[in-house]
């Protein structure tokens, strides 16, 4: 059939390929599922999400086709005109949030720290503020400063409940995903401005749960709940205290420039 040839025709221009993000990112392990359930050709590269984003600037400044691992929120959307495919198998699950981890025990120890960790609230919206300024090439640090200047009312939110410290150590594990850059800088500058000695240790996906798990570090803001990282809060629901949404609205999906001429994850079969 006519569309059984375009299809094909579309896979050869893409090389079969999905352009996706670290291999221990959620998005992209449902990724992998979404080509099982829908039966694709296609193959998921992995490469970071710096990588993907590059891939994505240059397929659209010459019009090409791409199919990558996306999520909302992200300055992408700001930046280009692009929108999810369908997934009516609902691989990629529905509306997420993030949420906040501590180690068990932080409480006890450093309540102050636990206390602004588990107040932590903001919007996709604040979030996108502070990621579309470092996409621009701002240094998050001066980024997370601004933003906390010009949002006080939300961050003596956060801090209402906490006195200041004096210079105890708080470590905060993550991911260089450009959402968890933005969100743990802020969260980090502002325990910083509480007295803490706070250390951002940017690592694998896998490295980050396991790491709050066994209380290398004190806290994440980058768990994607229920779907994203179902696997590994299931693996250490036991050995880490969830301490609720940071951040509500989130979505995953495979994402496509809106110039291209397909909806959902479907028209990919063949
Ligand atoms: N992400 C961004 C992550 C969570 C945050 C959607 C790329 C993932 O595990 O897929």
């Amino acid at each position: 059939t006519e569309n059984a040839k375009s299809e094909e025709a579309l896979g050869k221009q893409l090389d079969y390929k999905i352009t996706g993000i670290d291999a221990g990112a959620g998005v992209v392990q449902a990724a992998e599922k979404a080509v099982e359930e829908y039966g694709l050709d296609y193959n998921v590269q992995t490469s970071s999400g710096a990588a993907m984003t590059q891939a994505l600037a240059d397929a659209i400044e010459n019009e090409e086709p791409i199919i990558i691992t996306g999520w909302s929120p992200h300055w992408m959307f700001a930046k280009y005109d692009l929108k999810y495919l369908e997934d009516p198998k609902g691989v990629f699950g529905g509306a997420e949030h993030i949420n906040t981890i501590a180690r068990l025990g932080l409480k006890e120890d450093k309540a102050n720290a636990y206390n602004i960790l588990d107040k932590f609230y903001w919007t996709s919206e604040d979030m996108e503020t502070v990621m579309l300024q470092v996409n621009n090439g701002a240094d998050v640090k001066e980024v997370a400063r601004q933003w906390i200047d010009d949002n006080q009312d939300k961050v003596n939110e956060w801090i209402a409940d906490a006195e200041k410290v004096d210079g105890d150590e708080v470590k905060l594990a993550y991911v260089a995903w450009d959402t968890e850059i933005a969100s743990t800088n802020v969260i980090g500058l502002v325990l910083e401005d509480m007295g803490y000695d706070v250390t951002l240790t940017q690592v694998d996906a896998g490295p980050m749960w396991a790491a709050v798990a066994s209380g290398d570090a004190d806290a994440i803001v980058a768990a994607w709940l229920p779907g994203t990282h179902e696997k590994y809060m299931s693996d250490y629901k036991e050995q880490v205290e969830d301490l609720g949404p940071n951040l509500e609205e989130a979505k995953i999906g495979l994402v496509v420039p809106a110039y291209m001429d397909i909806n959902s994850i479907e028209d990919l079969t063949k």
